[in-house]
């Protein structure tokens, strides 16, 4: 027994001795291997950590900037041509770029009557009452997800045109032409505000874009581009209430660089004074 312990450890023909460094070759190969993929785990760890710590106020410094902004405003509208710009926030060894998205440019799913959800792209009849009975207000707009008949087809048709924020007013200056036909807009006046927007290159978001100054003067700045006929004056005036030429509520889609890499992306919300929602990817 002691004999063959022996022999094992210290083995005295060649072939023995070459099968047993074989193996010892293959333990440090393995042990390395070990080591190695434990070290580059950890620097992938400090990596996403050092993204996190340093990007998370890149990106809130940047929601804070816009949120002051905003309090002593220097245009009394929004329109898509300021909030398109693509905008930066730098400091240290950071930076984050963000770009601006209104969010009062869409329906506000918590304060929608039947009639105007029901025009908006996958939502049918059956849908739309299911979301007036349903317990809104909802906290976050994916919340709609669990109401009856909203597939993933539906969420994905529907979502972009909804939103949770804001004081439920919608944003003449931005509102897209399908939030607009949801009011209640006619083809005509869809076509009258946009080409108000787009301005003499007929595309939006250029320095020529026109605007509206107020929701009083939508009428006015629309007779401009149409004879408008009584049942168009008609809606714009039910819908002065409703209508606004400023947005309650941005979104703000920021990118982070730390130390010159790519961070992490955040999806921020602002209201009036605060910080709405906050989403990192
Ligand atoms: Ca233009």
């Amino acid at each position: 027994m002691r004999n063959s312990r022996k022999l094992f450890l210290f083995p005295r023909d060649n072939g023995s001795i070459l099968i047993a460094a074989l193996w010892v070759m293959v333990f440090f190969v393995i042990l390395g291997l070990g080591v190695s993929s434990g070290i580059s785990t950890r620097i992938r760890i400090l990596k996403k950590y050092e993204e996190l710590v340093l990007g998370w106020p890149l990106a809130r410094s940047a929601a804070l900037e816009v949120i002051d902004e905003r309090l002593e405003p220097v245009k009394e509208y929004d329109a898509l041509t300021d909030l398109g710009r693509s905008r930066a926030f730098a400091a240290g060894s950071g930076k984050a770029e963000y770009v601006l998205a209104d969010e009062t440019a869409r329906i506000n799913v918590n304060t929608a009557t039947q009639e105007i959800l029901v025009r908006i792209p996958g939502l049918s009849q059956a849908i739309a009452e299911n979301i007036i009975r349903s317990a809104r207000p909802y906290a976050v707009l994916e919340e709609l997800r669990l109401v009856e008949g909203v597939t993933p087809e539906v969420w994905a048709q529907c979502r972009e045109h909804l939103t949770v924020y804001g004081e439920s007013k919608i944003n003449i200056n931005t509102a897209s032409s399908v939030v607009l036909g949801a009011l209640g807009f006619d083809i005509n006046l869809v076509q009258a505000v946009l080409a108000v927007r787009a301005g003499a290159d007929e595309t939006e978001g250029t320095d020529d874009d026109g605007f509206f100054e107020s929701a009083d003067a939508l009428a006015a700045t629309l007779s401009n581009e149409i004879m408008l006929g009584q049942s168009q004056l008609a809606l714009l005036q039910s819908l002065s209430g409703a209508l606004d030429v400023k947005s309650s509520a941005l979104r703000l889609q920021v990118r982070t660089y730390v130390l010159g890499r790519r961070g992490v992306d955040y999806e921020v919300v602002v209201g009036q004074e605060k910080i709405l929602s906050w989403r990192e990817y």
